[in-house]
């Protein structure tokens, strides 16, 4: 960074704290996470400007949650499971997505892992357990409950985080899932990404209570608020409340506040409603910003350092796109495969008519 931007929010942590935040490894850690939420940042620039050039349909970016997304993906471990909500897609490419697969999937291509089934950026990912998400506010939340539940009815050691928008709150799967989860003391993680929006409704229209973590208290279980843009508090809280599920200590409520500094996708105008001073006050809790003054200050990445991993990236991104979008769509026969484990009469017809009227191509 030349110079931080005006009014932006530093992260004063001494080397002294970081290793008893983070542990011996802390210049690594800091390192990897700084790769991946430029790599957040870098992505949601490519991606929204593909959609706005009429190339993808539809895009979510998640420019403010990266600390979230990236803290948590370090945090947590490859036998955990993951049910996302709206702004994930970056943990998910940190837990291991194959990034050329998730294009293709943006694409909505032949080679989508999803064959275009799913709206553009609702990625799905079984190796490294992300289940994708249907977009419908909330329904992860109950869902996620019976993961964790199941993986201890099992004897597995992951546990199950459940990520959703200050929004989904207000929602009855909020409601059934706190409370089951409490009762049962499943080893469920609900971390809320309160980025004080959801679309156009300010969190405070939304709900009466303004300190979302304290919800948890009504459920009897455990809740707190930390600091969404500061990637050390992320991976710290996130450990925390891991170490203390598998001990069995119940189900725990991260709330992790944000700034939105995009529109809620690529489908809305926030200028529309954003109060004049928003973008100012989000851009002062800038995740990548701070963390990089962090990291300047520190001097953990030398200036050519960083820069060749900008490039990098972007490299990575230009080959992606350049192979998906040259990949055929999905042949139409793939409407009529994997929807129910035995074909019967009506989807058989069904698909017989089509080819029929498609001029007789399928297999
Ligand atoms: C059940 C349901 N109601 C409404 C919508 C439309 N919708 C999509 S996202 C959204 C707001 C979500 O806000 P929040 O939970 O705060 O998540 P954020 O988008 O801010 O990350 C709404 C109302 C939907 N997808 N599903
Ligand atoms: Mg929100």
């Amino acid at each position: 960074m030349d110079s931080p931007p005006e009014g932006l929010l530093p992260l004063s942590y001494t080397e002294a704290e970081l290793a008893q935040k983070l542990g011996d490894g802390w210049k690594g850690t800091l390192e990897l996470a700084y790769r991946w939420m430029l790599f957040g940042r870098l992505m949601d620039t490519r991606f929204l400007g593909l959609q706005r050039q009429g190339r993808v349909g539809f895009y979510g970016p998640a420019t403010g949650h990266e600390a979230v997304n990236v803290g948590s993906a370090l945090a947590l471990q490859k036998e955990d499971w993951i049910l996302p909500g709206l702004r994930e897609q970056l943990l998910a490419l940190a837990r291991g997505l194959d990034l050329q697969g998730y294009v293709h999937h943006l694409f909505g291509n032949g080679t989508d892992p999803s064959l275009g089934r799913q709206m553009p950026c609702h990625p799905t990912g079984k190796p490294v357990h992300y289940v994708s998400m249907a977009s419908t506010v909330g329904t992860q939340i109950s869902q996620a409950v019976g993961s964790a539940y199941a993986q201890r009815y099992r004897g597995e050691t992951g546990i199950t985080a459940v990520f959703f928008g200050d929004g989904a709150t207000s929602t009855t799967d909020f409601h059934s899932g706190m409370n089951f989860a409490s009762v049962y003391n499943v080893p469920v993680l609900f971390v809320c990404a309160n980025n004080q929006w959801a679309i156009s409704v300010p969190v405070a229209k939304q709900t009466a209570v303004p300190v979302l973590a304290n919800k948890a208290k009504a459920y009897g279980m455990r809740g707190v608020r930390m600091d969404g843009t500061d990637v050390v508090e992320v991976i710290s809280q996130v450990r925390e409340a891991r170490a203390s599920l598998l001990a069995g200590n119940g189900p725990v409520f991260l709330e992790a506040l944000v700034f939105r500094m995009n529109p809620h996708s690529s489908s809305d105008d926030p200028t529309r409603y954003y109060p004049a001073n928003w973008m100012k006050e989000a851009r002062a809790h800038d995740p990548l910003g701070r963390l990089e003054g962090l990291v300047d200050r520190l001097q953990l990445l030398a200036p050519e350092k960083k820069e060749a991993l900008r490039k990098e990236i972007e490299d990575m991104f230009r080959k992606a796109i350049a192979e998906a979008e040259v990949a055929p769509p999905p042949s139409p026969d793939t409407l009529f495969r994997d929807t129910l484990s035995e074909t019967h009469w009506p989807l058989t017809e069904e698909r017989d008519t089509f080819d029929r009227d498609q001029g007789g191509h399928f297999p």
